[in-house]
């Protein structure tokens, strides 16, 4: 039988990977389509906004990476248990997100000049001001983002952290251990090491 979740994505980790990991932790099958440039135009229109990540469950589809990420969490046990905790959550991710909408921008920026003085502002003001505090609410929160345990806000910030150096061009936690290691305990969590071993190497 096909499994119940498609995850239409392109070959990359991108915005696709936190719903990955959710799957993968709660050992839910799901069919991990990687769309190619050929396949998208075709595909393209029958995309409920035209872009991808669009996962499809009895029949229905839905779009966008962070409320399929919401949607997974409660399916798997990394959702707040009240309304309070789901907005203490939403409101990292939300975060961690404005902080990947600044570098993805920087990173398209075509102006050479322009993306100089760019990157010397995230390097000096951008990134440290959202790094230090996320890296200063998991040392006060038992070494997560959120409630103080591992929630799906873990796994977003995770998955999409290899992205900030890939558009930046550094490493963004260079000075931030407690960052680090907690992409370290996400990324061995039994389920995930071993989705890891298996997915498709990408770049990003
Ligand atoms: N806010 C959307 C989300 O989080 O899912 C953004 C989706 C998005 O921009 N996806 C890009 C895409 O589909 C890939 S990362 N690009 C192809 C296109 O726009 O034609």
């Amino acid at each position: 039988m096909a499994p119940a979740y498609k995850l239409s994505y392109f070959n990359f980790r991108g915005l696709a990977e936190t719903a990955r990991f959710l799957l993968n932790y709660g050992g839910i099958e799901f069919e991990d389509v990687r769309v190619t440039q050929e396949e998208w135009p075709q595909l393209k229109e029958k995309m409920p906004f035209g872009t991808l990540p669009v996962l499809e469950h009895d029949g229905k589809q839905a779009g966008q990476s962070i409320a399929i990420a919401r949607y997974l969490a409660k399916q798997v046990g990394l959702a707040g248990k009240d309304d309070w905790e789901n907005l203490e959550i939403d409101a990292i991710v939300d975060t961690i997100n404005d902080l990947r909408l600044k570098l993805l921008a920087i990173h398209f920026e075509k102006d050479e000049e322009k993306k100089k003085t760019l990157l010397e502002t995230a390097a000096k003001e951008t990134i440290p001001y959202y790094i230090t505090r996320l890296e200063t609410i998991v040392q006060q929160n038992n070494g997560h983002l959120a409630l103080g345990r591992l929630t799906w806000a873990d796994f977003y910030f995770t998955t999409v952290c290899g992205a900030f150096d890939f558009f930046f061009g550094g490493d963004c936690l260079a000075n931030s251990p407690s960052l680090k290691s907690l992409v370290q305990k996400v990324n061995e969590l039994p389920a995930i090491k071993k989705w890891i071993e298996i997915r498709p190497k990408t770049e990003f």
